[in-house]
């Protein structure tokens, strides 16, 4: 089982991942040739000449980015605990004033300014977890840095990791503060001794930083799934899953194939509830700007958050329930289950649970909820919650039912496996 010993990490559930490199500037097409795979990738897609790609160092000012405000909306509107930001992506440029390559943002672009370093002020201001991804074994623009489906035996990986991998990731945690989570990705052929040694470098420097699962070998600190991949049933320990608003981690002006902030809340919470974190990304524009998409579904998911965080910071894993509801999810935390309810309802109905309710309340404005707990007329035993008139017609709020047990009790289906002091309380 995956312990990251970080409180801060099992409690976070929410977090904002930022795509952003110089693919952004391409937004998904080169030279008329539109990519059909992440916008990020399309230096590897489409075969990019590395001499070509590079100059897109002369068309990255985005003049318009805030990281200011960026973080801030992600900490008080988003209600995102934490920040990862791609430092280094595949394509090897340095979103930051690197001294190991002057293939960064400060030494070659007409911007000129360190984005990592205005991202850092930002998250200090508003109190928000900084990490970094951090490519660690592809780098498309360095000869000795693998490449995805093509020929990688004549690279020098050993050379590439003491030029540039080491030396960079000792720039990012000397540099820059506090680093939370260092994100590293795709390991490719990497070692498990060059594993070991990439994640003692880390450790050496920054002892609560976490690592996170894709440094390889399995010495992750915490479970990575796959992209947009949810395991199907609780897991317990650390676990995240990272994940896109459309197709696409860096910005694609083609890909408009965007969830809607219910699919994104009913997401959040089913990973929640299963006992993980939802790393959640947005890709901003060469422009430095957020796309008003990624925004706007991120606006209304917040304001969820924001009103029944109670059910969604610090909750664990919720065990397998008797029944799968179509109009609810659960989360807890000892001694309470939360019950984010999707549909409209007049009555919430729980059957087969076998707790004793003690209370039960409204998340987002504390109000009490009358409940009884009855026997159905099969036999089986319910636990009733009237849902006040004026929610009669409402989705996506979230209720708690207090309970005497610190976990869950599901019932079997079966009405003689029954444990009979469940019975006799009713
Ligand atoms: O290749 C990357 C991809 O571009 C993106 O960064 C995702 C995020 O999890 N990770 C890799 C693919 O799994």
């Amino acid at each position: 089982m995956h312990d990251t010993k970080q409180q801060w990490f099992k409690d976070a559930k929410f977090g904002l991942f930022i795509h952003w490199g110089l693919y952004a500037v391409l937004a998904g097409e080169y030279k008329g040739k539109r990519t059909e795979r992440i916008a990020e990738w399309i230096m590897n897609d489409l075969d990019i000449p590395v001499e070509e790609y590079r100059k897109l160092v002369g068309q990255f000012c985005p003049s318009k980015f805030d990281a200011d405000a960026l973080v801030k909306r992600a900490k008080e509107q988003w209600g995102m605990r934490y920040i990862v930001f791609t430092a280094k992506h595949h394509e090897g440029f340095a979103m930051y004033d690197s001294k190991v390559s002057d293939y960064n943002v400060v030494k070659e672009t007409p911007y000129g300014q360190d984005i990592v370093r205005q991202l850092r002020k930002a998250c200090d201001k508003y109190g928000m977890r900084l990490g970094f991804y951090y490519s660690q074994a592809q780098d498309w623009n360095d000869p000795d840095g693998y490449m995805y489906g093509k020929d990688n035996s004549r690279k020098n990986y050993r050379a590439y990791l003491e030029r540039i991998c080491f030396p960079q990731v000792r720039e990012l945690l000397t540099e820059y503060g506090e680093i939370s989570i260092m994100w590293f990705d795709t390991p490719m052929g990497t070692t498990p001794e060059e594993s070991r040694e990439l994640y003692e470098l880390v450790k050496s420097l920054q002892p609560n930083c976490i690592i996170s699962g894709r440094i390889g070998n399995d010495m992750g600190e915490y479970l990575t799934t796959g992209d947009n991949f949810i395991p199907s049933l609780p897991y317990e320990g650390d676990w995240e899953v990272p994940a896109t608003l459309n197709d696409t981690w860096g910005y694609n002006q083609y890909d408009h194939n965007w969830k809607s902030p219910e699919e994104i809340i009913r997401l959040l919470v089913k990973i929640n509830s299963r006992g993980g974190n939802y790393l959640l990304n947005i890709g901003p524009k060469a422009s430095g700007e957020i796309p008003e998409e990624s925004i706007a579904i991120l606006d209304e998911v917040g304001a969820y958050v924001n009103a029944n965080g109670e059910g969604i910071f610090g909750t664990k894993h919720v065990g397998i329930y008797t029944y799968d509801l179509d109009w609810g999810m659960f989360t807890r935390k000892d001694y309470k289950l939360y019950v984010h309810v999707f549909k409209p309802r007049i009555r919430l109905e729980f059957l087969n649970i076998g707790n004793k309710v003690t209370g039960a309340y409204l998340v987002s404005d504390k109000s009490e909820l009358e409940y009884e707990t009855c026997i159905t007329c099969d036999g089986f035993r319910m636990i009733e919650v009237k849902v006040p008139k004026e929610y009669h017609g409402r989705k996506n709020y979230c209720i708690c039912l207090e309970t005497e047990e610190a976990e869950p009790m599901y019932q079997p289906i079966e009405k003689g496996t029954i444990p009979k002091a469940f019975w006799s309380r009713a």
